[in-house]
């Protein structure tokens, strides 16, 4: 299946499905920074991958924004759009347009600590676990059905540093094995709220 990847930063979730895209059945046709200094543009290219990068300043709307990211994706007939570190909230605009083919990997607990800084606002709420989940995307913000999600314990040592290593060492297992899922066929999005894995509600 072919997908785009869109990035804003290190990109260390897009090698992750990088190393694992004949295993999971899946083609990556560009991958796409709204960043122009994202290291992932570097680890796109020594893969030999195809990368584009849209520049937020030279657009003058969010709309404006994402009616070019959509054009670039349509140059590539992608029937999945993958968030890796994606840092721009979508309009309704580009979420209606692709419904049921965006997923995201987002650092925390779903439905706990959705939006920004997941790592230091669980250590903040003296929570003792904390994870990794893998959600469809809709307009909602980190609101989307959950597909799958990984835990791990927070230790009373753990800064936002050693917490993030550790929930992105389960981001790197979880997020190309749901994306198999995807390539297989097996999930779908119903609506806003709800999505199948295998036909059942998950
Ligand atoms: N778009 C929609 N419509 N729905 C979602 O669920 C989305 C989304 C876009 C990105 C990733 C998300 C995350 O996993 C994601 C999910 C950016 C922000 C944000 O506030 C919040 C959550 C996520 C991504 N971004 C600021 C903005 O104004 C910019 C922050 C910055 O540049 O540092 O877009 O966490
Ligand atoms: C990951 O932890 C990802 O879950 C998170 O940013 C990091 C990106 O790392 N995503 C968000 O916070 C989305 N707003 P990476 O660039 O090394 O994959």
């Amino acid at each position: 299946m072919k997908a785009v990847i869109l990035i804003s930063g290190n990109g260390s979730n897009l090698q992750s499905i990088i190393d694992n895209t004949d295993r999971i059945d899946l083609q990556i046709s560009c991958v796409i920074s709204n960043n122009k200094n994202a290291f992932g543009l570097k680890r796109a290219e020594s893969s030999k991958l195809r990368t584009a990068i849209i520049d937020p300043e030279l657009y003058n709307s969010k709309d404006a924004f994402d009616r070019e990211l959509i054009s670039i994706i349509e140059q590539h007939e992608v029937e999945l759009i993958v968030l890796a570190g994606y840092m721009r909230v979508l309009t309704p605009l580009f979420v209606s347009h692709y419904f049921g083919k965006i997923l995201n990997i987002h650092p925390s607990l779903l439905p706990k600590f959705p939006g920004l800084n997941t790592h230091q606002r669980a250590i903040d709420a003296s929570e003792t676990a904390h994870g990794v989940s893998v959600h469809f995307v809709t307009e909602e913000l980190d609101g989307g059905p959950i597909i799958n999600q990984e835990s791990v314990i927070i230790d009373n040592s753990d800064t936002e540093e050693s917490l993030s290593m550790k929930v992105l060492k389960k981001e790197h297992v979880i997020y190309p094995k749901v994306i198999h899922w995807y390539t297989q066929g097996r999930l779908k999005l119903i609506d806003n709220f709800n999505a199948t894995l295998d036909g059942k509600m998950i």
